[in-house]
């Protein structure tokens, strides 16, 4: 079988599965969010990597039907959590590319949310900085309509997508996540030590939150602490983990 034609038997039989990140506020210590990353468990060769199968969901097309289910899973996997008494924080999910260029984008997002209760208050997207500055000024209006249902949108892996300041002040989000890559150094680098502080400042001073990603020791927590940032989330608290152990998570940091 091809790895296509797999694919296509795996969404059909339901062997996509979402893992979940938290977040760590750095004031509380709590489990602020959590991110879910999409895992493919083949019976054959066990749990697949999203890099070794997103592409090709992207290029078939099929990500519309993935980033679909994903987003349905992961507000699911919410109101359960939340109906079991947890303390049950908004849960981040991955859009791709393929997904925001969709005409139906935004009322894809509506029927996600609609429903009982609050469904939206629940969700939070997750868009990288460059997709987001590919098409600006149409991309700001999708976004705008997505935060007044009450969903959030968060710009993941920031400082590495050439954003014009003049835009960053109106993109309608709530939350930059400063990318790994300038965490990794940021102990060791001044230049990206100086990077991480005005992103943190910059952030603050639009009002928005900030995440730092990757973050695998420490000496990087403090140190992003003293400068204020809001939120951490990496190896150091956690890798993403099934919905089972995330359970057992919210159930302890209650
Ligand atoms: O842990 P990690 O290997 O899970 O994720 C690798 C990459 O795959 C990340 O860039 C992440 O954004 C992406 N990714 C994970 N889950 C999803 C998803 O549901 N949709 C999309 N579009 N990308 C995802
Ligand atoms: O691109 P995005 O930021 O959505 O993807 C998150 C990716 O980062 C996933 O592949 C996830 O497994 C990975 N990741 C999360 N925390 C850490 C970390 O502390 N260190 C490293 N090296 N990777 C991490
Ligand atoms: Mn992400
Ligand atoms: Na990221």
């Amino acid at each position: 079988l091809s790895l296509e034609n797999k694919l296509r038997r795996a969404l059909e039989q339901e062997q996509l599965v979402l893992h979940y990140q938290p977040k760590v506020d750095l004031a509380s210590g709590q489990i602020s969010g959590l991110e879910a990353l999409l895992r493919w468990n083949d019976p054959e060769t066990g749990l697949v990597p999203p890099l070794k199968f997103i592409p090709l969901l992207e290029e078939t097309g099929m990500i519309l039907e993935a980033g679909q289910w994903a987003l349905e899973k992961a507000v699911s996997d919410s109101l359960v959590w939340q109906t079991q008494g947890l303390r049950s924080p908004r849960v981040a999910v991955n859009v791709s590319p393929i997904q925001l260029q969709q005409k139906d984008f935004v009322s894809m997002i509506e029927r996600v949310v609609k429903g009982d209760g609050d469904v939206a208050g629940r969700l939070e997207l997750e868009i990288t900085e460059s997709l987001v500055m590919q098409d600006i000024v149409a991309n700001i209006q999708k976004l705008q309509m997505i935060q007044e249902m009450g969903v959030e949108v968060a710009i993941d892996d920031f400082g590495t997508g050439y954003s014009s300041l003049s835009y960053i002040a109106k993109l309608p989000v709530s939350t930059l996540k400063i990318d790994r890559a300038f965490i990794m150094n940021m102990t060791s680098n001044s230049d990206d030590l100086s990077i991480v502080s005005t992103i943190i400042s910059l952030a603050h001073s639009l009002n928005m939150r900030v995440v730092a990603e990757g973050v695998e020791t420490g000496e990087q927590a403090r140190l992003l602490r003293l400068l204020k940032c809001d939120e951490i989330q990496g190896f150091l608290f956690s890798p993403a983990v099934p919905a089972e152990q995330i359970e057992r998570f919210l159930r302890e940091r209650k």
